[in-house]
């Protein structure tokens, strides 16, 4: 059967507010993406995922859309998102866009319709609600603090948004919503743009009777009630008539708090929903007990765990996962599961290792190829983002101590992966000639993308290496997964296994020496050779392995 391009597919995730400013007023821009795709080109990554440009009043740098036809201001016009995406086109590469349809902004002129009475023919686009005697409508939790219900003196009622005040949640029971929102994405695909990656996609079906949560399911905050909701796999199947498949796109879909069940529904090709989804599980192996704002070591256990897991049933199931370590979301890779003080090249190479050589579509966060770290900032007035200032108010409100609530934010903030691109060692590392609407990390003189272009053997180039292999070894995409020494507390090693063909991935996860000794029997020991490693003589002898601090060994066993 012929296998969709996709498979063998790397994507970049580019947030364009810290990518590249061409215009001086601190804010990265298209003219900067354009400028920057040789670069792109040169990685050799096959698709640029762009997170929201359009419209908006950035409350939540862009998740909070205004307008879905129109480009935000500061970051160009739609003759430069034409033309990024000709460029794009022009060197071989594809271009993916952010929708965010579970929500629009508050802005948006749907909403400014909807709030303004009862009977407005808008009304029904989103979710009002009479108040409960006199109080919210459900004891539901917005993800960034705070009830999930706002009052609107206007009309007297309550409307839901899962994330910030001004995200409004988006009435998918409506039909006339549904219809708007494929229009506008048929929109993007007239354009020619090569597919979606679609925002919290997994909670746009609510339960209609929106009920309280009783809080015997842990966080008890109400996303039972709309996670994987009863109609999501139908509006995903309608979706995908209308516009997926009419345009040939490639969709990934962010799912929040989701199952491999849901994700398998979602992802096997029979079910013409998504192409692929992204799942967190494994990024919340920092969270005791489901605990984020807290800090915390993470349990290396847990994330073998869970991502073999995952690998596993998904093969199983048909489905299709996308591998990644770090989004605009989550905290830098490096400086979370690798050690950024004392082992920055190793480390960073071997968590490449790890999730490159698994079964599944790739993506690198920008900046992740030259090894950015969280930049540790030192006061609250460095952090941008809602969800920290939120947090930030709350844990104050409850008398935590500042040096306390930086700690946390330290570790844990959006922000510290949407700190600009590390370019050069220039002012600013070269990604503005103003003043950054956020800060750069004070790193940026030993860490640029300038100095690991021009460093053999860097992180760059190993990145370089992974995608290319990707592409000459059918394995990497295809082979059974399994997980190898499971109780180990320091090893991550799998075997990959398909068409006689073997592929053993062994990774140091620390800054200690170890041995790995294969704990089954795979022959053709004199045919083995290593495709890949983060030293220059690791040992070809692949049944006993003596590992230095994070080493991280690929072996071809044909
Ligand atoms: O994120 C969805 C989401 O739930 C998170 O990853 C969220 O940031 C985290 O749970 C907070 O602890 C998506 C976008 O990626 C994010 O940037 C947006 O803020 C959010 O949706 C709302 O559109």
């Amino acid at each position: 059967m012929e296998q969709p391009w996709w498979k063998k597919a790397v994507v970049y995730q580019i947030y364009p507010k810290s990518f590249n400013d061409t215009t001086g007023n601190g804010v990265g821009d298209i003219q900067g993406i354009i400028e920057k795709l040789d670069y792109l080109n040169e990685l050799g990554v096959d698709v640029l995922w762009l997170t929201p440009m359009y419209k908006s009043p950035q409350n939540d740098n862009g998740y909070d859309i205004s307008d879905y036809y129109d480009i935000h201001d500061e970051y160009g016009t739609m003759k430069d998102f034409e033309e990024l995406l000709e460029e794009t086109h022009r060197r071989g590469m594809k271009l993916i866009m952010d929708i965010v349809i579970n929500h629009t902004s508050t802005d948006h002129e749907w909403f400014q319709e909807s709030r303004k009475s009862k009977d407005n023919p808008y009304r029904d686009y989103y979710i009002w609600k009479d108040p409960v005697n006199g109080e919210e409508p459900s004891n539901w939790k917005s993800k960034f603090g705070g009830s999930a219900w706002k009052y609107d003196e206007k009309t007297g009622q309550y409307y839901l948004h899962l994330f910030d005040v001004t995200q409004a949640d988006l009435n998918w029971e409506n039909e006339q919503v549904r219809s708007e929102l494929y229009e506008m994405m048929k929109f993007w695909g007239e354009k020619g743009v090569d597919g979606f990656r679609l925002d919290v996609i997994n909670l746009i079906s609510k339960n209609q009777e929106f009920p309280n949560d009783d809080g015997s399911v842990a966080p008890g905050d109400g996303r039972k009630f709309y996670t994987d909701g009863p109609r999501v796999h139908e509006y995903m199947q309608e979706m995908n008539r209308e516009v997926f498949k009419p345009y040939d796109l490639m969709t990934v879909g962010e799912m929040s708090s989701t199952t491999i069940e849901h994700c398998i529904k979602y992802t096997a090709p029979e079910r013409n929903e998504l192409s692929m989804t992204f799942n967190f599980h494994h990024l919340k192996v920092d969270y005791p007990n489901g605990e984020k704002w807290t800090v915390a070591d993470f349990d290396f256990r847990e994330l073998k765990q869970i991502l073999s897991k995952w690998q596993e049933e998904m093969n199983k199931g048909n489905g299709w996962n996308a591998l990644f370590w770090c989004n605009h979301d989550q905290p830098r890779v490096l400086s979370r599961f690798g050690d950024d003080k004392n082992y920055p090249d190793k480390s960073a190479k071997m968590l490449a290792t790890t999730i490159h050589m698994m079964q599944g579509t790739p993506y690198i966060y920008q900046g992740e190829e030259i090894g950015m770290t969280n930049p540790g900032f030192e006061s609250i007035e460095k952090y941008k983002d809602v969800e920290s200032l939120n947090m930030y108010k709350e844990f104050k409100e409850k008398g935590v101590s500042e040096d306390k609530i930086l700690e946390i934010l330290k570790q844990k903030s959006r922000d510290n992966s949407r700190t600009p691109v590390q370019w050069d060692a220039s002012e600013n590392a070269g990604f503005t000639e103003g003043t950054p609407w956020i800060d750069v990390a004070d790193n940026y003189k030993e860490i640029n993308a300038e100095k690991v272009k021009n460093t053999d053997h860097s992180i760059f180039h190993y990145y370089q290496n992974l995608i290319q292999l990707r592409k000459n070894y059918d394995i990497i995409t295809h082979g059974d997964f399994k997980l190898l020494t499971p109780e180990d507390d320091q090893l991550f090693a799998y075997l990959r296994e398909w068409n006689g063909e073997r592929l053993l991935v062994v990774n140091n996860f620390y800054g200690k020496e170890t041995r790995f000794n294969l704990p089954i029997d795979v022959d053709g020991k004199d045919k083995a050779e290593i495709l890949i490693s983060n030293y220059k003589d690791s040992s070809l002898d692949y049944a006993k392995v003596h590992l230095r601090p994070y080493e991280s060994i690929v072996y071809y066993i044909p």
